[in-house]
């Protein structure tokens, strides 16, 4: 087998309408934000074509002047050609460019051309293959990114089955519509080298996504044996929105090695590892997957095992990049996707990271807008004791000091103290082992059930 070639560096150019109701700072972070996720398949953005419109043309997203301005970008003619294959032009249709800003007339841009357009809206099968045809070049959306960049990212076979099945889902109607075999390739978005439309039938990937199904179900029958085998051991999950701070968290508090990255979905695989230094009974945390505005529902579906984690911990640590002057809309989306995934009811502390980076003008302001929030940064070390000591004090509520007299023939219930409460003093005399305790008073029952059985 010949070495892959890295993909060439391509150029991209951004593509976005300002809906009604969408401020402009809005409009401005959601660009920015598809900038970066073009960054983290490796393209240059060197343009942005946007327009204000009441609704998405049909046809092409934006009308037919902006139209030509994007194709002014990447080479393109700038027309939907008329005729098969593909959908008859509806840019033309009456009214329905009435309300939108006109088209700057012929900008000529100077920069480079570009090879790619990233579009920030949910595109139709129809409406990408005519702003393809129309700029003669590779069209992909927010969700064609971002599986993307999931497919470059998977690093496990649970995450690559995920990965595969979600992309698979998403391109299953877009090959089908895109006309005779123009397209085989495979480009960034990934629509895999050497595919033609026949091999990509709907129903060769709808048997393709049920075979991956069988496998991954496999996968996930042991993370959920995993999972149980974990018993009652306390957890926290650590969520929130992609480069937010997770995994920076996770080898903070637990010493672990999990990668942390200046990029938009570094982590695709869980990990879960003790709380250091270790409490008893152990406190597990976990690092996920971090979420976006308009996460893919393919993507959303097929991580849904790995989410369990989430689902099923104890208690979530929502971590937030307070130095993003955007992070209140991030604050929402994670509520959003936690609903979706019926965690919204969870225990939550919101840690607003990264206060390093930010004065202590916003810092104090900051602390008066989020009063129960821990303005925090995952570079202290103090600051990580004081998250450890919030975490240890929430599964320490309720818990009630005793005393326990172990008489030497019973030495065990000392080996179980040890694992499932806090052991504050330990004494011997001729009695037995003294323990001074610290648990949750059904595990002190079952301590006490212990000594008391004959
Ligand atoms: N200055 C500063 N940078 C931080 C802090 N926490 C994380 N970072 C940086 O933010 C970037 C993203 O951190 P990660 O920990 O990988 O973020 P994540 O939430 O796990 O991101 P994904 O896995 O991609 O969703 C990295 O460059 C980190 O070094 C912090 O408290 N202060
Ligand atoms: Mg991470």
């Amino acid at each position: 087998m010949s070495t892959p070639t890295p993909p060439p560096r391509s150029r991209a150019v951004l593509l976005g309408v300002q809906l009604p109701g969408v401020s402009d700072a809005e409009h401005e972070s959601s660009l920015g934000e598809l900038a970066r996720l073009g960054k983290t398949l490796g393209l240059d953005v060197v343009g942005r074509v946007t327009q204000r419109r009441a609704r998405l043309a049909p046809a092409a997203v934006v009308g037919e002047g902006k139209l030509r301005e994007l194709a002014g970008w990447t080479d393109g003619t700038g027309v939907v050609p008329v005729g098969p294959p593909g959908a008859r032009r509806r840019d033309a249709e009456p009214g329905d460019d009435a309300d939108a800003e006109p088209a700057t007339p012929a900008a000529e841009p100077a920069a480079p051309r570009a090879e790619v357009v990233l579009v920030d809206h949910e595109l139709s099968p129809s409406q990408g293959r005519n702003l393809e045809r129309a700029t003669g070049a590779e069209v992909l959306d927010r969700s064609a990114v971002i599986l993307a960049i999931f497919q470059r990212h998977a690093r496990s076979r649970e995450a690559r089955l995920q990965v595969e099945i979600a992309r698979l889902a998403y391109w299953a109607p877009r090959l089908r519509e895109t006309g005779g075999g123009d397209r085989q390739g495979g480009g960034i978005g990934g629509r895999g080298a050497g595919e033609s439309q026949l091999e990509l039938d709907r129903r060769k990937i709808r048997d393709r996504i049920a075979e991956l199904r069988l496998e991954l179900g496999a996968i996930e029958r042991e993370s959920g044996t995993r999972r149980k085998r974990r018993g009652d051991l306390p957890t926290v999950a650590l969520v929130g929105y992609t480069n937010a701070g997770k995994s920076s968290w996770m080898r903070a508090l637990t010493g672990s090695g999990v990668r942390v990255e200046d990029k938009l979905f570094a982590t695709l695989d869980t990990t879960v590892r003790a709380l250091q230094p270790e409490t008893s009974p152990r406190i597990l945390v976990s690092d996920t997957v971090g979420f976006i505005k308009k996460l893919p529902h393919d993507l959303v579906a097929s991580f849904r095992s790995t989410l369990d984690e989430v689902r099923e911990c104890d208690l979530l640590v929502q971590v937030v990049d307070a130095a993003d002057p955007g992070f209140p809309a991030q604050i929402e989306v994670t509520g959003e996707v936690l609903a979706s995934l019926g965690a919204a009811e969870s225990p939550r502390l919101l840690v607003l990271n990264k206060a390093d980076r930010l004065d202590a003008e916003a810092r104090a302001s900051l602390a008066g807008e989020w009063p129960d929030a821990l303005l925090l940064s995952a570079r202290d070390a103090a600051d990580v004791a004081a998250l450890r000591e919030r975490i240890v004090a929430f599964f320490e509520r309720g818990h009630v000091e005793a005393e326990l007299v172990v008489p030497y023939a019973r030495q065990r219930v000392v080996a179980e103290a040890h694992a499932a409460a806090r052991v504050l003093a330990e004494s011997h005399d001729e009695t037995g082992t003294r323990l001074r305790v610290r648990a949750a008073p059904d595990v002190l029952g079952r301590l006490r059930e212990m000594l008391e059985r004959p």
